[in-house]
Order: structure tokens, then sequence, then C-alpha cells
């Protein structure tokens, strides 16, 4: 089992994951891109082959302050330094700080005015995407030399299932050790991993060492694991859920494991069975590497705040230009539309609007169908309250044709 060391700072999971999408706050979306694709998955159709009934082997890879580790091999000054990725000015916002900078608490998603006075000495850097995606690209070779089945979560982060490893290495803890090397020889950059028999054991684990650290979570070890670590530490148990959490007497995986479904359907609905099993470190998600949509679309932070009707109407234009586009590519169609705006304070408001009710056959399927919707959307949440520094729109209920079964593992269920 793996002790954690004391530096490491905590970092709150903020990528849309399976089934836990309610608990994921808008305050922990990347940063970058400005234009982000606001996209989720689903449990998809093509998982890694099931393991019958025997456990699976899975590895979590999470590169160390990807962002600012890059900057730092490419600008040797910026070495052993505090480091900040993203706008200086009054509204920038940190997308990544290097662990230097973590040690005064400077932290991702934080606004620079914080970060630089929680750190003085602290260098902001702006980014560069393509360095980013092309140190993507090496590390993804890497994983696929390994294993086909490779679920990429963001461009540093990835679930791998090495329950039959190409090379026929066989042991996972050799894989992921051999991982993080030739990731280093590609690439000069560190690399975290946590090895365990699911999805959620497996990134709890790369979490644990980091950086540069790795964790493995054996078969037998994962509800005493879980049952020790604070509730904020699992995937998807975002500032609001573990307040709501804490305030029901819940601080631990442990005293999450003692509240039995009925209770946490009750108050957590249907992020309850996600909770239920993780609780017991059981998690049946198969790897998945080809990811289905849940939703597409897109959202925009301005660099000046806009307030007026005029302004927000014709920032709408544009971003519905843009997430069509998107739709069309992605051959998307969809049932309902929905509006973000954040605030100057930072809160969020949605709107959504659906067509229908049935018949099952309408869509959402032009453009001008689309636009008239989030025109209204618009139309309905004016005058806003406060002027706003970001407006999104995306599309959901999509059309996927027949959902899939999702893998059995037997070797996990019979835990239960
Ligand atoms: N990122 C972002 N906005 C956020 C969080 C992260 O733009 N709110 C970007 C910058 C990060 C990269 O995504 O470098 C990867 O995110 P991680 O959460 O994996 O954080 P880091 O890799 O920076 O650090 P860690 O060592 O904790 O993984
Ligand atoms: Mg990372």
């Amino acid at each position: 089992m793996c002790t954690k060391s004391a530096e490491r700072a905590l970092v709150p999971p903020y990528r849309v994951q399976i089934g836990v999408q309610s608990f994921l706050r808008a305050g922990n979306a990347p940063i970058l891109p400005l234009m982000s694709d606001a996209v989720s998955t689903d449990d998809d159709d093509e998982g890694a082959p099931s393991s019958g009934g025997g456990l699976r082997k899975i590895i979590h890879v999470d590169m160390d302050a990807f962002f600012a580790s890059v900057e730092q091999r490419d600008d040797p000054s910026l070495r052993g330094k505090p480091v900040a990725v993203g706008g200086a000015g009054g509204r920038g916002v940190v997308a990544a700080a290097s662990y230097e900078a973590r040690k005064f608490g400077v932290k991702s998603a934080m606004p620079s005015v914080t970060a630089k006075r929680r750190c003085p000495d602290l260098i902001f850097v702006r980014h560069r995407f393509d360095a980013y995606k092309e140190a993507s690209r090496e590390i993804r070779a890497v994983f696929e030399h390994h294993t086909p089945h490779v679920e990429p979560l963001s461009l540093d982060e990835a679930y791998l299932d090495v329950t039959e490893d190409r090379l026929g290495i066989g042991s996972a803890t050799r894989i992921a050790q051999l991982i993080r090397q030739e990731i280093k020889a590609k690439t000069q950059l560190t690399a975290s991993a946590g090895v365990s028999y699911n999805k959620f054991l497996a990134k709890i684990a790369s979490d644990q060492n980091k950086p540069d650290g790795m964790c493995v979570i054996r078969p037998g070890e994962g509800a005493d694991f879980v049952a020790q670590l604070p509730i904020r530490r699992f995937h998807g148990v975002g500032p609001k859920a573990e307040e709501k959490m804490k305030r029901l007497g819940i601080e631990t995986g442990g005293d999450l494991a003692l509240k039995d479904i009925e209770f946490l359907r009750a108050n957590f609905g249907s992020f309850a069975d996600y909770l239920f099993r993780a609780a017991r470190g059981i998690d049946l998600r198969p790897v998945s590497a080809h990811r289905v949509r849940k939703s597409v679309g897109g959202e925009r932070t301005f660099s000046e705040d806009k307030s007026s009707g005029a302004e927000l109407r014709e920032t709408l234009e544009e971003i519905i230009d843009i997430v069509w586009e998107r739709i069309e590519n992605s051959k998307a169609r969809g049932r309902t539309v929905t509006l973000k705006v954040k605030f100057t304070d930072f809160q969020n408001m949605t709107r959504s609007q659906s067509i229908g009710p049935k018949p099952a056959s309408e869509w959402i399927e032009d453009k001008a169908t689309f636009a008239r919707i989030s025109r209204e959307l618009l139309s309905e949440a004016l005058p806003l309250a406060m002027p706003i520094r970001l407006m999104g729109l995306t599309l959901s209920n999509l059309d996927h044709g027949d959902a899939a079964q999702r893998p059995k593992d037997n070797a996990q269920l019979s835990l239960l």
C-alpha cells in the first residue's frame, strides 16, 4: 500500500467523468482553451475486453504540473522556479502551477492576483497550446505501444487497460514503470502512475505520490485504502458535495461505507450508486477507447465583462456559429440546448430548453432551430443581474442509437 507524500497539493478533479457530471463544478473547468469543448462521456460501446471473471489490470497516468513542466523544459531559466501558466493581468487565472509555486499555495483555477499575493516571485508564462498537444501526442504513442485500450481523459491523463498487454509483460506495475521511463525519455517530462484493478482506484493511486511517483493498490487492498481517504479525494466530489457530506457526518471513505444505499440515494440521487461502490473500492466502468459524447458545445471567456443586451446578443451569435460548426462536424443531433453564463462574481447560471414533447423522431437538426432556441434562452434570461465573464452553449440529450451493455466484472461484483 502507498503512503502519501507530505508536500503534495490536492488538485480537485475537474474533468467530466462518467456518471458524475452533476457534481463537477464549473469553477473546476479547464482554463484553456478559452473556447473549450463541453464534452462529456458515456459508458461506451467498445470497452476493453471483460476479464472473464478475473480482475482487470488498470493504469492511470497523469503528467506532473503538465503545462508548467513543458514551459520549464523549454526555457531552462524557469527551472526550479515558481511558474504559473496563465494571464498575469487583473482577470487572469492560473491554468497550471509548477510544484515550486504550489508550495506557496498557488494552484489551478486560482485568480492570478491571488496567486501573486501568495507567491510574490511567481513567474507568469503565456500558454503554448501546440507544445502541450505535441507532448500529449508523444505520451499517447507510449501508451499505444503497450495497449490498444487507452482512454484519454485530457491532454495529460489517461486510463489504460493492460489486462492483456501488447508486449506480454504481464505485470501492470512493471508496465507502469516502463511507461514512466519511456515518457521521460521521449519528452523529458515526468508522469505519475496509479496501478490497480479498476479506474476509480487507479486514479486515486496516481494522485497519491505526485510528482514523479507511483502507487499500486492490489486486490484486497481497495476497501481499506478508500476507508482512510478524505471524501474530497473521490473523483467527482467537488467542494459543494464535500460540504454536503460533511454536514451529513461523512468525512472519509470509511464514513461513506457506513451509509446504506437508500440513504445515499435520498441525499445524492443518481450519484449514489457510484458513491456506494466507490466507498468499497469497486468500480465497474470499462476503459473505453472510443468515447461516446453526451453533449457537444463550447464556451467563451471574454477579455472584458459584458452586460448590455445588444452586446450579449452579438456574442451569442458568434457562439451559435462556432458551436453549430462543432455540432455539424460531430454529426450529433440532440434535443436540449443549454445556455450557460458565468457572472463576474463567478456564479454560474444555466437555462435549458428541450424540443418535444415526443414524437421521439424530433431532433434539433438544423442551425435555424438551434439558433432560435439559443436566442429564446438568452431573451428569457435578460436583463441579467450583473455583467458576465463567460457565455456558452451546449446541445445534449444526443441521439446515440442503442446504448452499450456494461461488461460485468464478476470478481468485483462478488465483493458487494
Ligand atoms: N488545466 C487547466 N485548467 C484547470 C486545471 C488544469 O487548464 N482548471 C490544465 C493545466 C494543467 C493540465 O490541464 O497543466 C493538466 O491538469 P492536471 O489537473 O493534471 O494538473 P497538472 O498536470 O498541472 O498537475 P498535477 O501534477 O497535479 O497533475
Ligand atoms: Mg497532471
